[in-house]
């Protein structure tokens, strides 16, 4: 909670008038000098640092602190060994700090990676103490002991205690070994595989602070389509060197594995999960990676989707292909984390079906150290998708969250869409799985089945990384906070998306309320205008074939049904939306009985899901009153209106803000604009020309004819 009073103050003071362009490349560790009166305020709980630096987590830890609050507060710290006066800041475990061992803390439950922060007095001294049982605790507290100066709280009366609720938080790169980043539209990839293991771009350390901020602590370095390359003594050298760099900052380096690396750099006629020699073949890799990275994390593995070699292709199930490395993994405490993002090649059955119809059946059959990583939804991170029905489906078996955090369908870079209330939507959505009040971040944190027998204790969340080599990062400023946003919840995924958004702000770019109040709302705003403009009222996957952008619900053919827009739009003269009811491909029956019948009966669906789960006439009525193509048509408008508004109020606030990033984001929301207008033109124009329908009252015409957005093609979309 923010300190009242302190904020009364900030409101007045903190305001700076905008100074010179930023590029954003700082994050949200920018640490510039807060506004005097208020540093001096900080200063008094801030005067001098105890911290040892025995390790180099400890010296990053320490390093931290000391150029946060050298520059928040624009005065160094002196570094003591006791403390001498009042506002001191002693920081560590018992092991590395006399003083922390003697105050004999309760740190027994805040496990390897939590930590305290504590206002004691310490020889008749105000102390702020950061304590934790581990190194890696120490300087995940002091990242949260420099958010609370960031964000303008106060630092008196401290008594913070934080452990994270999942064990795993990673990045999955998709980055391929040529420096293109599937789906990445910030730049090439930040892995210079040529110049690595030799060179070591400053950029990694600032990459493994940014995440350590966050308490994200694996990163999955390659693509999910990957190159069997990346396990070759060469590769495993280059993640070697890269793993030295994130270790101090509590990140373990893990790799995409491709199934059928055993042929490829191996040399053998099968991959064959059951196979003797491709048994021997893995345990030996493994055997090799951890002689070059000894804190390897493990194996990401896409197998049997999307053209994935998989043990599929040697009639196995996913179990048996996802064991085989998990034996192999096990002697050395690595995991595999195995994707359910699969659909078979011959398209059967509904897409939206197919993870759970394989999945579930193999409950309780994987070994202990694998988590089967399912995406946030059925379909593949639409702008809004009902939570994928595996979450409570699967007991015996940990689940990993997968989340997109690059804007796949969701605009790319240039839109303005914070991705905080879409993960927090899937979090809190209950599955009903044990009973009401099941939700999802219960069985991701292992809350709901955890006391299984035999189950074992692993949880995880994983982000698809935005990262590319753009200055920014991300590709744009606000999409910085989709990283941000990840990673906090990531360590805790009961936390506001608002209070995350908040804290984004106010760290990336500052803390006047005047700022901070219509940013945050636009914001928390703009994932609903995207739904709105792009695909409302539960329509999913109609953007552009292949790259994905912009608006394409026309198109059909091609090589699998399932890939084209037609397949989950159904629309014709007569309706729109994909029957997934008992009456159609009861997808909906995958869902623990109450959601079920919910989901089922067409008066009782949530009406943001309507088209996703049902068939319904042009003319249905809807709650509004308004008859469903009325109401589509008004929710792309309004979709349009939003990001107007998002522009007029960013328009409002070049004071507050550099005058560089200020224009950039003016810029992109400029082109939001317009592809918004796009989306909901050329919609509107390929539904009237199926539906014959006159416009609502008072709704502009399309700017272009159907033919027009027809004749739109793009090559070179980035991400492909
Ligand atoms: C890495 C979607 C994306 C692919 C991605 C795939 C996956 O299909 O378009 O680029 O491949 O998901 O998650 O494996």
């Amino acid at each position: 909670m923010l300190a009242a009073a302190f904020l009364s103050v900030l409101a007045v003071m903190s305001w700076m008038p905008a100074a010179h362009a930023e590029d954003g490349h700082e994050l949200w560790l920018r640490y510039r000098q807060i506004e005097t009166v208020q540093a001096n305020a900080y200063r008094a709980d801030a005067s001098q640092l105890i911290a040892g630096q025995g390790t180099p987590t400890q010296v990053a830890a320490r390093d931290e602190l000391l150029r946060g609050l050298g520059g928040l507060l624009g005065a160094t710290l002196p570094a003591s060994d006791s403390v001498t006066r009042d506002g001191a800041i002693v920081m560590g475990t018992a092991a590395s700090s006399p003083l922390i061992a003697r105050l004999g803390l309760d740190l027994d439950d805040v496990g390897a990676e939590g930590y305290l922060i504590r206002s004691v007095a310490i020889d008749g001294h105000r102390t702020t103490v950061i304590a934790a049982r581990e190194d890696i605790g120490a300087l995940y507290g002091a990242f949260h002991f420099l958010r609370l100066v960031q964000t303008g709280q106060s630092l008196a009366k401290l008594d913070v205690r934080e452990s994270p609720r999942l064990k795993l938080r990673v990045l999955n790169h998709w980055d391929n070994l040529d420096g293109h980043v599937e789906r990445g539209y910030a730049g090439a990839s930040i892995w210079d595989w040529h110049k690595l293991p030799d060179y070591l771009d400053p950029r990694y350390t600032e990459y493994a602070r940014a995440n350590a901020s966050l308490g994200i602590n694996g990163s999955v370095l390659n693509n999910v389509n990957s190159n069997a390359l990346s396990l070759t003594p060469m590769y495993l050298q280059k993640a070697a060197a890269l793993a030295g760099v994130f270790r101090p900052y509590g990140i373990r380096v893990f790799l995409s594995a491709r199934f059928s690396a055993p042929i490829e750099i191996g040399g053998l006629k099968t991959a064959d999960p059951l196979d003797p020699e491709v048994r021997r073949w893995w345990r030996a890799k493994a055997d090799e990676i951890y002689r070059i990275i000894p804190d390897f994390g493990g194996l990401l593995v896409k197998a049997n989707s999307e053209g994935q070699p998989g043990p599929q292709d040697y009639g196995r199930t996913h179990a048996e292909g996802a064991n085989l490395l998990a034996d192999a993994l096990a002697p050395h405490g690595g995991t595999v984390m195995w994707r359910a993002f699969v659909y078979s090649d011959e398209e059967p059955d509904d897409r939206a079906k197919q993870a759970y119809t394989e999945f579930v059946p193999l409950d309780g059959k994987f070994r202990d150290n694998v988590l089967v990583q399912v995406k946030n939804g059925a379909i593949d991170f639409q702008p809004r998708e009902p939570f994928h029905p595996l979450f409570g489906a699967m007991p015996k078996t940990p689940l990993m969250m997968e989340f997109q955090i690059t804007k796949e369908y969701l605009g790319f870079a240039t839109h303005l869409v914070y991705l905080g209330p879409l993960y927090e939507e899937t979090l809190r959505a209950d599955t009903y799985a044990r009973g009401k009040g099941s939700t999802v971040t219960k069985v991701i944190d292992g809350s709901l089945d955890g006391d299984v027998p035999g189950r074992s204790g692993l949880t995880g969340m994983a982000g698809v990384a935005n990262i590319g080599a753009d200055r920014n990062w991300s590709g744009s400023h606000f999409d910085q906070a989709n990283w941000y946003a990840y990673g906090r919840l990531a360590w805790n995924p009961d936390l506001s998306s608002r209070a995350i958004a908040e804290e984004w702000v106010r760290m990336t770019f500052s803390n006047d309320e005047r700022f901070v109040a219509p940013v945050v709302g636009m914001m928390m705003d703009s994932r609903e205008a995207v739904v709105d403009y792009m695909t409302p009222l539960g329509l999913h996957h109609l953007m552009g074939r292949g790259h994905h952008y912009g608006p394409m619900p026309w198109d059909a053919g091609g090589p699998r049904a399932d890939w084209t827009p037609v397949y989950y739009h159904r629309a014709d003269k007569n309706g729109i939306g994909f029957d997934r009811s008992a009456t159609g491909s009861n997808a909906d029956a995958q869902y623990a009985p109450p959601l079920a019948e919910q989901f089922g009966d067409v008066e009782r669906v949530p009406e943001q899901f309507l088209l996703w789960f049902h068939h319904v006439p042009w003319d249905h009525r809807m709650r509004s009153g308004r008859p469903l193509w009325d109401e589509l048509v008004h929710r792309y408008t309004h979709g349009v209106d939003e990001v107007k508004k998002m522009r007029a109020t960013w328009d409002g606030l070049s004071a507050y803000v550099d005058a560089g990033r200020h224009a950039q984001v003016s810029a992109f929301l400029a082109i939001q604009q317009d592809e918004a207008q796009w989306w909901r033109d050329a919609s509107i124009a390929y539904w009237q020309s199926l539906n014959g329908l006159p416009l609502p009252q008072g709704q502009a015409p399309p700017a272009h004819t159907l033919g027009y957005y027809q004749s739109l093609s793009f090559p070179h979309a980035p991400g492909n």
